[in-house]
């Protein structure tokens, strides 16, 4: 009999390791102590993890499939992936053990030790719940010091098909409608209520074994409602579909207070953990905008975000770990703030867009980008540090998607591998696509000094001490022209804002 191990983020009936499954086989799934505490995860993401692996591990029962699962707190429950196939070669006659690679390379390096610790045939299979391989990635991307989304998520669209003419031309004849995602949101639009799905016995009893194990770790519990099932998962992407998405496009990088999700799907972690499929969701978008039922920036916004971004963004962490995680192009060393864990800040676009993280383990792209990330950046908090955070913090976060959207989306620490320029912004950019200014103790408007908003001086600080890197760079350069027709007092002004607000914050490294 064959051994399959399936992984938490590996929750598909269609996943290579189990598409031949016969009977005799047995499926092993286990809750392990390492995989929760490799980095502190906020306790929503294991409770939604592990109840749907409990669910997902029902549902293969129910169907005949032999299931072996260990719970976390099962006796002798190892800890680790390697213990619990270790204790399962025990329990049977395996005479292989097959798995889907794993999504993270710590998890890989694990997998590629197997066959020879063990003595046993190990399969690794692709994961072809991607649309691209990582040969297809690898031969696009060549030997490019630089890569850009753009001309990739070309090539995946005619590859897929996705919102392609028969002739082989872009449907509505562009490719991107990314000018029609950048509206703020008007007074009078309103974000369509969700769903909520009910906690069942099996959540219940999950969410309380993530309180008594893991109740010091970042975030809440409380109102629980997330799809843990399949079937849950394909209601909640259904419902997206027919009644945000029609308006995901226009509003995609507005932000409200207290309007967490407005119309962003909300699917990132059913997907990552494969209780989505990315391409069920292409296919449902799709089929909407060719039923008139959603507009053409929508539609194609939604699906370059999956077979653009998400694809790409896996593309490039296998291309460039394992050192990915190490870099530090502008020398970034300061310690991320406490407030980061607690949201304790006078800041209200930060306090907002942390509060909600704790609450719920989610923000949408451009609280992640534009306000914390930006944050980050214009700060210089140590790269390492944000990583951690970023990992530890959202329900659809794995280092293969969280650390190149840190290092390279918004920290710029790979030096422009993908992102064109520091993501850097003045307060200017969050009070056009936010409420969030109007609430808040600082002035937007205001450059310098008490009560200036801290974006801003922290802003012109960022572009003195990147000054003749951004100079080189044609989408930076207005700004460096900008900061050198300043008055030089004032830019002294802005730095010692900058330094007085930055020694200011306290960071214990406590979370
Ligand atoms: P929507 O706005 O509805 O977008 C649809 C889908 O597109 C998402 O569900 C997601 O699958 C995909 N997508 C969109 N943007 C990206 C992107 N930049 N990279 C990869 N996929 C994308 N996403 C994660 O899934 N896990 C992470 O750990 C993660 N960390 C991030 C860290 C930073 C610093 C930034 C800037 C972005 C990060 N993202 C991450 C990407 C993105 O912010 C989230 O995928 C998105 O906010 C999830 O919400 P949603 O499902 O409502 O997405
Ligand atoms: C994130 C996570 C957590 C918290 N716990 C488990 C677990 O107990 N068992 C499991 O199989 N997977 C878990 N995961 C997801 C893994 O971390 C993920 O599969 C790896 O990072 C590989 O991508
Ligand atoms: Fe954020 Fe500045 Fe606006 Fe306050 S004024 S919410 S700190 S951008």
């Amino acid at each position: 009999m064959k051994l399959r191990l399936v992984l938490g983020d590996q929750l598909s009936r269609s996943l290579s390791s189990l598409r031949d499954l016969k009977p005799g086989d047995v499926v092993l799934m286990a809750e392990v102590h390492d995989e929760a505490t490799y980095v502190r995860h906020h306790k929503r993401k294991i409770a939604f993890l592990f109840a749907a692996m409990r669910h997902f591990a029902d549902d293969l029962a129910k169907s005949g499939v032999h299931v072996d699962y260990v719970k976390l707190d099962d006796e002798g429950n190892s800890g680790s992936f390697t213990g619990e196939l270790q204790r399962a070669l025990g329990r049977y006659a395996v005479e292989a053990i097959v798995v889907t690679e794993a999504g993270e390379w710590r998890v890989m390096e694990m997998m590629r030790q197997w066959e020879a610790e063990f003595g046993v045939p190990c399969e690794i299979r692709p994961d072809d719940r991607f649309l691209a391989t990582h040969e297809a990635f690898d031969q696009w991307a060549g030997r490019s010091k630089t890569l850009r989304m753009e001309f990739f998520y070309r090539e995946m669209r005619k590859r897929s098909g996705y919102l392609m003419t028969p002739l082989g031309e872009p449907v509505g004849g562009r490719w991107n409608y990314d000018e029609e995602n950048r509206e703020p949101l008007p007074a009078g639009v309103e974000a369509p209520p969700r769903p909520h799905y009910a906690v069942d016995a099996t959540t219940a009893e999950v969410i309380a074994l993530v309180e008594r194990r893991f109740g010091n770790h970042f975030g809440s519990l409380d109102e629980f409602d997330y799809p843990v099932t399949r079937r849950q998962a394909l209601h909640y992407l259904r419902w997206f579909v027919a009644e945000a998405l029609p308006k995901f496009g226009t509003f995609q990088d507005a932000m409200r207070q207290g309007q967490p999700l407005l119309f962003h799907s909300h699917l990132s972690a059913l997907i990552n953990c494969g209780l989505l499929d990315p391409r069920e969701c292409c296919d449902m978008a799709e089929a909407a905008y060719r039923d008139d039922a959603v507009p053409l920036n929508a539609a194609e916004g939604f699906i370059r975000q999956i077979i653009g971004w998400r694809e790409f963004i896996r593309g490039v962490y296998w291309r460039e770990m394992p050192d990915y995680g190490e870099r530090n192009l502008l020398n970034a060393t300061r310690k991320l703030p406490d407030f980061f864990w607690t949201g304790q800040t006078d800041l209200n676009c930060l306090h907002q867009s942390i509060a909600e993280t704790q609450a719920n383990a989610y923000a949408h792209h451009i609280q992640r980008l534009m306000v914390l990330g930006n944050f980050c950046l214009l700060a210089g908090f140590d790269p390492k540090e944000v990583q951690e955070w970023y990992l530890v913090v959202y329900h659809d976060a794995y280092e293969w998607v969280e650390m190149p959207n840190v290092v390279g989306m918004i920290l710029y620490a790979d030096g422009g591998l993908f992102a064109s320029k520091p993501y850097a912004a003045s307060g200017n950019y969050i009070n056009k696509m936010s409420d969030y200014c109007g609430k808040c103790v600082y002035d937007v408007k205001k450059r310098q000094g008490e009560g200036a908003c801290p974006f801003n001086y922290l802003y012109w600080d960022f572009v003195a001490r990147n000054r003749n890197r951004m100079a080189r760079n044609p989408r930076t350069s207005r700004s460096v022209a900008t900061l050198d027709r300043m008055a030089p007092e004032k830019v002294e002004a802005a730095q010692a804002d900058s330094r007085r607000f930055l020694d200011a914050l306290t960071a214990t490294g406590d979370y």
